[in-house]
């Protein structure tokens, strides 16, 4: 086995290489063979200095996160960092990639920091609920600015190997990994044993104004959105204008064991995981190998078509927009372009790259523009017969092996693959609105869906910065299969009494980045009323079903894009629409709904344990493969808070037995609307009787 530090001697400098793919995680065994080597090379008399550096893209992405839950085993990595700092030997960094975390730590104990230009360093630790607590916060603001250095810590934003030189966190920076090593080798040699500076000196003071401390901590308070980490992380780093260095490092060890234990940290460590297991597809041939996707097709050129082809141009792909409406396609490729531009605008990209991206675009008014392409992506209207079309047309148009896949938002893609001959190269590819923003995708894969067909569409989520999750096929997939329960009985709570403030309230007061009723809104009442006039069959039993969102569509009041629906809207401002209560009230009078004042609690769990009794169906199915796919879908597509995991991780938090029995109240409490929508799942019944986890049901591998 190869030890995940690798020695070498080159002459008196002892180089010492992590070597732990794939991020060189600074797990137990690479802490106890760095301390090792650490502490004999100051025991070699013919070692006078050391260099460390990573093996691949990175220097180091830090700690290794997974030993987080259990504990850390000794040597813990501040002991580790301690032995490299308080050793007799100089050391150079040789920072050949990024250094995150713990990496940057690392590189922060060593006396110089030589940089590759790709390099990028950053103190992540926020994002999963912790602060840095291998001496980031105390030893960060002895080297660089007190603005920079907060601003690091509390945002774990990383910058680059420029930014990093500007501030005095890098020496020097070199062109690869390989010159910043050898430059690291020569310094090192030059040193001879000289250490750089006293490692308790104070750092700079901090700027000279009253409010300073009392400014940031407002800003990072707004940026935090309910996290506790960020001002955590600025208690820390404020510790190290105040006190000695080994006592600030002491605080910081005991905010680090704090936060670490908090549920926040314990969410967020989740969805980092959940993320990245969402790729681990169950079942699929290891051996096969995805399709090579140099140029993809789009067929319409509305905002989920154009969106999409916008998302693949600024990947470097090469975007055939089709659309034989010449006004759409035209508004389409103005669209695309308006986005492009306002790139640069924004400082994004310059001139030059824009118009390298827009070049990439090409335009088409009929299908047959599809037949070169590796990756025909349908976006067309939301219909079955309309979609079949244009699949039957597509099995004659595109070259063989080339991937099809249709946007639909909810239909049967078995059914859409069926009006092809191959329908083992038709897969569902769900973007989010706005298609170049939202990082969810989708992929959902049919009956017949070859393994390759699955493996391209991963390779092309990963390629166009998405975050893409394999879902089986039923109405809505996984993410609108969820939302369908939790906006029906939003919009059933206001036949009974609620406003759409007090609902929306209710939820984003939960931590949901939006009000289900201003989602409506926002994606537009017609759309809501269009799929369910395609889903017809299965709510006609419940005439209760969606009434306001079928009445407003009606009314053309459409939501935001018509300046009405649930609320009044002038441009993105809304306010309440005061002659919707004497609409709702008449409709909820037609139902035979008797009006009643309804509280927040029974709000939040009727629209909230809906969603996770859905859910619970979704993994009884095997729509989704894991509870954590769906927390990834839920966070990255619906607004979901990160902080609390995702639906089925905050369920298990919240309490399944809880869950379950208020859904069995609602059950019986609201007559036959309650027996039809709010029977517990036969999962939720079963981890409720014998206190169950959900792994216990759905092992995530
Ligand atoms: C820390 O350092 C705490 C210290 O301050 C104090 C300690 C006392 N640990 O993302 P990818 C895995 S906290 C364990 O797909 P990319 C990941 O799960 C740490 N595993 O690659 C995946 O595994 P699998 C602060 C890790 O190229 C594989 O590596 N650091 C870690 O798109 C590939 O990951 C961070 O927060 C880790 N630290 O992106 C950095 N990192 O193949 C977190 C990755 O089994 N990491 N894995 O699914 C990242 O941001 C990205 O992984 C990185 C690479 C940018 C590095």
């Amino acid at each position: 086995m190869t030890r995940p530090v690798v020695i070498e001697k080159i002459g008196s400098v002892l180089l010492l290489r992590m070597q732990a793919p794939p991020v060189n995680a600074l797990g137990a065994q690479l802490r106890k063979d760095l301390q090792e080597a650490v502490a004999a090379a100051a025991a070699d008399p013919a070692i006078t200095s050391l260099v460390v550096t990573g093996q691949g893209k990175l220097f180091s992405a830090g700690a290794d996160i997974a030993e987080f839950e259990a504990g850390m085993a000794k040597p813990e990595l501040p002991e580790v960092l301690d032995t490299i700092e308080r050793s007799r030997l100089p050391v150079v960094a040789a920072i050949n990639g990024s250094a995150l975390g713990g990496g940057l730590e690392l590189a922060l104990v060593c006396d110089y920091r030589f940089a590759a230009r790709r390099a990028k360093f950053g103190l992540p630790e926020v994002s999963l609920g912790i602060i840095p607590g291998a001496g980031g916060t105390q030893r960060l603001p002895r080297l660089i600015d007190a603005e920079a250095a907060i601003a690091m810590t509390t945002s774990g934003k990383p910058v680059s190997a420029s930014e990093a030189e500007a501030f005095g966190l890098v020496d020097r920076v070199f062109d690869s990994g390989d010159e910043a090593v050898a430059a690291a080798v020569a310094h090192a040699a030059a040193l001879g044993t000289a250490r750089r500076t006293a490692r308790t000196a104070p750092p700079p003071a901090l700027p000279d104004s009253t409010d300073f401390v009392a400014q940031q901590r407002l800003a990072i308070t707004r940026q935090a959105k309910g996290r506790d980490a960020p001002l955590k992380a600025l208690e820390s780093v404020l510790n190290a204008y105040a006190l000695p260095l080994d006592e600030g490092l002491a605080r910081e060890a005991a905010i680090f064991a704090e936060c670490n234990s908090s549920l926040q940290a314990k969410a967020l460590q989740h969805v980092f995981f959940a993320e990245r297991q969402v790729a681990q597809v169950r079942g699929m041939d290891a051996a096969v190998t995805a399709h090579t996707v140099a140029g993809v097709a789009v067929i319409g050129a509305g905002t989920m078509g154009s969106g999409i082809a916008t998302a693949c141009l600024q990947a470097g792909l090469k975007v055939t927009l089709i659309d034989v409406n010449p006004g759409s396609l035209a508004k389409g490729a103005q669209a695309i372009a308006r986005i492009i531009e306002g790139n640069v605008a924004k400082g994004r990209i310059d001139a030059g790259a824009a118009a390298a991206t827009l070049q990439r675009l090409e335009l088409g008014d009929s299908l047959s523009a599809a037949a070169s392409a590796d990756l025909v992506i349908e976006a067309v209207v939301e219909n079955m017969a309309v979609k079949q079309k244009v699949f039957a047309e597509l099995d004659r148009i595109a070259k063989p092996g080339a991937i099809l896949a249709t946007n639909t938002s909810t239909l049967n893609v078995d059914l859409i693959a069926n009006a092809t001959a191959r329908p083992h190269d038709v897969i569902g590819l769900h973007f989010f609105s706005p298609a170049h923003v939202m990082r969810l995708l989708e992929i959902v894969r049919g009956a017949k869906t070859s393994d390759q067909a699955v493996k391209t569409a991963l390779d092309l989520s990963r390629r166009i910065g998405k975050v893409g999750v394999v879902v089986g096929v039923c109405y809505g997939f996984v993410g609108n299969r969820m939302l369908e329960p939790y906006a029906r009985d939003a919009h059933r709570l206001l036949l009974e009494g609620a406003s759409p403030s007090q609902l929306d309230t209710v939820l984003t007061r939960f931590g949901m980045a939006m009000g289900v009723l201003s989602m409506c809104d926002m994606a537009g009442n017609d759309v809501g009323a269009s799929m369910r006039r395609e889903n017809r069959a299965a709510i006609a039993h419940d005439p209760s079903y969606c009434r306001m969102g079928d009445v407003l569509d009606a009314r053309g009041e459409f939501g935001q894009k018509a300046g009405l629906g649930f609320y009044a809207y002038a441009g993105r401002d809304k306010s309440e629409r005061l002659d919707l209560v004497d609409l709702i009230a008449a409709e909820a009078d037609q139902l035979g709904i008797v009006r009643r004042e309804i509280g927040d609690e029974e709000i939040f769990e009727r629209c909230l344990y809906s969603l996770v009794n859905e859910g619970c169906r979704i993994l009884e199915e095997g729509i989704a493969q894991r509870p954590g796919d769906i927390d990834t879908i839920w966070c990255n597509g619906y607004g979901f808070p990160a902080l609390l995991g995702g639906p089925m991780h905050w369920a298990e938090a919240h309490g399944l037995q809880h869950i379950h029995d208020r859904l069995a109240h609602w059950r019986a409490a609201l007559g036959t609307y309650g027996e039809a929508w709010f029977s517990p799942a036969a999962s939720l019944t079963e981890l409720a009787r014998n206190r169950g986890r959900l792994v216990d049901l759905f092992p995530s591998d």
